[in-house]
């Protein structure tokens, strides 16, 4: 089936935001991404919950929110308020990640689990039946403009297998090097989502709708 579009915000233009989502939503995008860093569990530092609040009063798009930060447990309540509608947290971040699973969902949100390129699926195995979506890092979380690590595909494969397996409605995302070549390699090999950087619909020089429309294109040939 082919994956829905979720487009990164960190790569907007910050200076023309509301324009940006405008050209999203004409354009079809399904979910807006928001990538939180804090400079500790990634070396970068992206927006606060005030940039979702923003623009959750300008569309009603779904937001997914992809927490790269520490002790998420904190702030968890503060970004569904904002307008959150999926979260996610590294399961690298979190001690008790039933816990933390158990506050997305009392707090509002669907539950999601992000896991980093090095980390192994089997650390799903005891959360797989409590949440909404895994997210599978096919680059080194922090920055835009990376390639894909090594073994992304095969991750992505390995993880549909074990969904299917558990017999569990879990959507995959996929998240980092989403390009034109790389995503028809994604879907086939089981995303249901596809985190839209600077390789595709941002990428410099192009212009969303176009980047929207030649990725859904290459898609549809699937
Ligand atoms: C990176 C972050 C991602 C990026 C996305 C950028 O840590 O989680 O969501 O925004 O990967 O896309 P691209 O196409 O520049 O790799
Ligand atoms: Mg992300």
């Amino acid at each position: 089936m082919k994956p829905k579009l979720s487009a990164s915000i960190m790569c907007a233009n910050f200076c023309s935001l509301e324009e940006d989502i405008r050209q999203l939503e004409e354009a079809g995008i399904d979910y807006l991404h928001f990538d939180i860093m804090d400079g500790h569990f990634v070396p970068n530092f992206t927006m606060g919950p005030d940039i979702l609040r923003m623009v959750r009063r300008i569309t009603s798009l779904p937001f997914d929110t992809h927490l790269m930060i520490e002790n998420p447990d904190r702030y968890i309540p503060i970004f569904v308020e904002a307008g959150s509608n999926l979260i996610f947290v590294h399961i690298e971040a979190c001690i008790h990640i039933n816990r933390t699973i158990q506050l997305i969902k009392k707090s509002g949100a669907k539950a999601g689990v992000a896991l980093n390129p090095s980390t192994p699926l089997c650390r799903l195995d005891y959360v797989l039946e409590d949440v909404s979506a895994v997210l599978l890092m096919t680059v080194n979380p922090g920055f835009a403009g990376q390639k894909l690590v090594s073994g992304a595909i095969s991750k992505i494969e390995n993880m549909k297998r074990m969904i299917e397996d558990r017999k569990v409605k879990v959507d995959i995302e996929v998240d980092g090097n989403v390009s034109f070549a790389n995503a028809p390699l994604m879907a086939k090999a089981g995303a249901d989502i596809l985190v839209c950087g600077t390789s595709s619909i941002f990428k410099p020089g192009l212009g969303i709708k176009e980047g929207v429309k030649k990725l859904t294109l290459t898609l549809s040939r699937l």
